[in-house]
């Protein structure tokens, strides 16, 4: 046992630092197997004051802390790259009780999204974020991507939720900012800098979410129709028409098939059609006899499937949820996170075809219509970096993002200079510097170096 392992041993615990090799590869590797790095050793406090006294001796030993949830992260900005410390949070998973009058509730940063929603139900509220990783990825986590999911179009992505949080500096300095306020108009928001911080300023330990109303009815729809742009139409028309516009996601032939043969589910129509709008809508009344009059008159849906009760949603929903497994199934992916603006929707995904099928590889395309946000899975790329910078090009070009809600990682780090000015970089690295000024947290990821 190293000197390092013993002095965190009297912080944790002797449990709770882990060196077993054959235990540290689930925190060294991705969820999709393309990030991959040594850890020195995995930490997991049990609470605010632990991980204090963790950021301490890492300190005091300048040895690199890579804070981390629930891994699922698709950036490689949660896993360890050259021998740091990972210091999960997940054991950081208290709920504390919905206040009914404000909406709000305080979770540690290391409780899961399915946890908090199931808690907010409980208490006959919801929570606005939802997202495929809901039963592993942590709070945490998605406050430091500012995640967004499939129902940003209604409550916005994390940053939208996030009404105060708690977090630990480098120094053990504690920054406590908890009460929820709905108004405060009292100077820099330094909460608000956490979100998509990415784990290079501070270590979340506890956040404040706002909670939204739990809709009476639910109704979604699959929609087969042309192509993107024809998508995005029948959206305009059931954004228009249609109460309670909670989630619109695109997929496509390919995709469906692949998540339809590896988990031996029926597709959503007999006939298979180039391209699929899911829509869900939650309101106070059913918003059905209003989705069918708005799809009744539309000569651009060539096919339909509605489901009202929650069996039958869910099977709709089994087709886009499970894409991200589907295509893991075909090897390790080249996951790139992008959105642009709508107008530009379709032309970038006729130049982003057109990128993968000169490089010679495969794409598997679906995402989030409503954004612009697509997500473009690349298999069998021969020459990654050159593929990702023709897609990041393109992407800036159109006055787009280079990640959407996934973050910016290490793996598009590079590429942030084409999205972001020399005055706003320059203004994040001094942010870095005031924030944590020993570089000691997840160096290499966000900042290019
Ligand atoms: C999704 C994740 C991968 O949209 O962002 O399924
Ligand atoms: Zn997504």
């Amino acid at each position: 046992v190293d000197e390092l392992s013993s002095r965190l041993a009297r912080v944790v615990g002797p449990d709770q630092v882990i060196t077993d090799r054959a235990v540290l590869a689930g925190y060294e590797t991705d969820w999709t197997g393309r990030f991959a790095g040594r850890a020195r050793l995995v930490v997991r406090p049990a609470d605010r004051d632990e991980v204090a006294g963790v950021l301490l001796v890492c300190r005091d030993a300048r040895v690199a802390v890579v804070p981390q949830g629930g891994n699922t992260g698709l950036v490689g900005g949660g896993v360890p790259r050259d021998g740091e410390v990972v210091l999960s949070l997940r054991r950081l998973d208290r709920l504390g009780p919905v206040d009914p009058i404000a909406g709000q509730v305080t979770v540690g940063a290391g409780a899961t999204l399915a946890a908090v929603r199931r808690h907010a139900a409980a208490a006959g509220l919801d929570f606005g974020v939802d997202l495929a990783a809901r039963e592993s990825a942590t709070i945490g986590g998605m406050v430091n991507t500012n995640a967004g999911g499939i129902r940003v179009l209604r409550w916005g992505s994390m940053r939208a939720q996030v009404v105060g949080a708690e977090a630990v500096l480098t120094d053990g300095r504690v920054l406590r900012r908890l009460a929820g306020l709905p108004k405060d108009s009292t100077g820099y928001d330094l909460v608000g800098t956490l979100v998509g911080s990415e784990g290079t300023l501070a270590v979340l330990t506890a956040v404040r979410l706002r909670l939204v109303p739990r809709p009476r009815r639910q109704v979604t729809a699959t929609l087969a129709v042309a192509d993107t742009v024809a998508a995005q139409r029948v959206l305009a028309s059931v954004r228009a028409g249609v109460p309670g516009l909670t989630s619109a996601e695109i997929f496509y032939a390919d995709g469906l098939r692949i998540v339809c043969d590896t988990q031996s589910i029926a597709p959503p129509f007999r006939t298979s059609y180039t391209t699929y709008l899911l829509v869900d809508f939650g309101a106070e009344d059913d918003p059905t006899p209003a989705l069918a009059a708005a799809l009744a008159s539309r000569d651009d849906v060539l096919d339909s499937a509605i489901a009202t009760d929650e069996a039958a949603r869910r099977t709709l929903w089994a087709h886009r949820d499970g894409h991200t497994e589907a295509v893991n199934t075909l090897g390790v992916p080249l996951k790139l996170d992008v959105g642009v603006p709508a107008p530009a929707l379709a032309e970038f995904e006729h130049e982003l075809r057109a990128i993968v099928e000169v490089a010679g590889a495969r794409l598997v395309l679906f995402g989030h219509l409503a954004e612009g946000n697509f997500h473009a899975n690349v298999i069998g790329a021969h020459d990654p970096d050159t593929l990702t910078d023709a897609v990041m090009r393109a992407v800036a070009r159109y006055g787009g993002t280079i990640s959407a809600e996934h973050g910016v990682g290490v793996a598009k780090a590079r590429w942030l200079p084409l999205v972001r000015s020399p005055v706003e970089l320059e203004l994040m690295a001094a942010t870095k510097r005031a924030w944590d000024p020993d570089g000691l947290l997840n160096p290499g990821v966000l900042l290019p170096r």
